[in-house]
C-alpha cells in the first residue's frame, strides 16, 4: 500500500471517529459518476457490515440515472438528527459540489477524496491526489483495518464499479501497481464483472443512434485539437439526456494527433458545459481558467456561450502546438 503514514494516521482517527458516532451520512458530488456511486455505496456497506447498530445512510440531493442499477439513496433523517450526525464526503473535491443541502448541520465532517485539494474542507481530511479514485482509497481503508472492517461481494462490486469508470477500464493516468492490487483484492471476493461491465457500458439504441451523428460532427482546430458541439437541437432530437450527451467526449478518444479532445454541450439553463480530455497534456489548468477544473487528463467547465468556447478552443489549440513542438516523436 502507498499510504504514507501521515494517511495512515488520518485513516486511524477517521475509523474512530465512525466508532464514536449512531448516526452517519454518507454523501457525494453533485451530478455524481461512477465514482461517487461506488465509493459512498462501498462505504455504507463496508460500514453496516461491521457496525450494524449504526444508522447509516446514504443522502444526496441528486442523482444519476445511468447509475441507478447500483442503487437509490436512503430516507433523509430529520433536521435534529442531521445535527448530531457524522457527515462522511466521498470523491468531492469543494464543498460547494457536495450533493446535500444539510451539510453545515454535520456535527463533524470527513472528507475522503482523491481530486487535487484546491478549497481544503472538514474536521478530518484525508486526500491522497495520486489516487485512482474515491473507490479506490474506500477499498485500501476497508483493507487497512482487517479485525474492524471487511470486504464483501456487494461492497466489492459498488468499489469495483466507481474503480472501472474512474480509471477508464484501469487505463488512465493514476493507474498503478496499487490500484491493480486493490482491484484483484476486490475480484477475489467473487464480484459478477459481466454484468458489471454490461450495466456500465452497453447504450440504448437511440444513444448508439446520436453517437453516429454525433461523430460525423466532430471538428479538429489547425493543431489538432479534436471538439464536438451537441447542440439543444440534437439533444432533442435523439431524445438524450445531458449525461448521454456529455459521453460523448469519448467518442473522440482515439484520433491519431488529437492529444486534447473536448465535447461541450448545451445546457438547458443557457450554460455550456465543457468535458475536457487529454493524453499526455495536462489540460487542468486550462479547465480553472474556464471555471472548471478536476484532473491532469480529465476535466471539467462551464462557459457562458460561444465566445468563451472559441476562446478555449483557441488557448486548447495553441497548447496542443506547442507540446506538439516539444515532442516530436509523438506523431
Ligand atoms: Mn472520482
Amino acid at each position: 500500500m502507498k499510504s504514507s503514514e501521515q494517511n495512515m494516521i488520518l485513516q486511524a482517527r477517521i475509523l474512530e471517529t465512525i466508532k464514536a458516532f449512531d448516526r452517519i451520512v454518507i454523501c457525494r458530488h453533485r451530478r455524481p459518476d461512477g465514482d461517487a456511486y461506488g465509493s459512498t455505496f462501498g462505504l455504507r456497506e463496508i460500514l453496516r457490515d461491521a457496525f450494524p447498530a449504526k444508522d447509516i445512510r446514504l443522502i444526496n440531493d441528486d442523482h444519476s440515472d445511468y447509475l441507478s442499477f447500483i442503487g437509490d439513496d436512503d430516507l433523509p433523517f430529520s433536521d435534529e438528527e442531521y445535527r448530531e450526525s457524522l457527515f462522511i464526503v466521498l470523491d468531492t473535491g469543494t464543498k460547494d459540489r457536495v450533493s446535500q443541502k444539510h451539510l453545515n448541520d454535520a456535527k463533524f465532517l470527513i472528507k475522503i477524496d482523491h481530486h487535487i485539494d484546491n478549497l481544503p474542507y472538514g474536521d478530518i481530511s484525508w486526500v491522497e491526489d495520486a489516487r485512482s479514485s474515491a473507490c479506490e482509497m474506500v477499498a485500501s481503508f476497508c483493507l487497512s483495518f482487517p479485525e474492524t472492517l471487511r470486504l464483501s461481494p456487494v461492497s466489492a462490486s459498488y468499489l469495483f464499479t466507481g474503480m472501472v469508470t474512474d480509471t477508464g477500464r484501469f487505463r488512465y493516468e493514476g493507474t498503478d501497481g496499487d490500484t491493480m492490487r486493490i482491484a484483484g483484492a476486490l475480484m477475489d471476493q467473487g464480484i459478477d464483472r459481466e454484468m458489471i461491465f454490461a450495466n456500465l457500458y452497453m447504450d440504448p439504441y437511440d444513444v448508439v443512434v446520436f453517437s453516429a451523428n454525433a461523430m460525423k460532427n466532430i471538428r479538429r482546430t489547425e493543431n489538432g485539437v479534436a471538439y464536438l458541439h451537441v447542440t439543444t437541437g440534437m439533444i432533442k432530437k435523439y431524445g438524450i439526456t445531458t449525461e448521454q450527451a456529455s459521453a460523448s467526449v469519448s467518442l473522440m478518444d482515439s484520433i491519431r494527433g488529437s492529444f486534447i479532445y473536448i465535447a461541450f454541450i448545451d445546457y438547458p439553463d443557457g450554460t455550456i458545459r465543457v468535458r475536457l480530455r487529454s493524453r499526455f497534456i495536462d489540460i487542468q489548468k486550462l479547465a480553472s481558467k474556464y471555471h472548471g477544473g478536476g484532473h491532469a487528463n480529465a476535466s471539467g467547465a462551464t462557459l457562458s456561450g460561444r465566445k468563451e468556447m472559441n476562446a478555449l478552443l483557441r488557448d486548447a489549440d495553441a497548447i496542443l502546438k506547442e507540446a506538439k513542438q516539444a515532442h516530436k516523436e509523438w506523431i
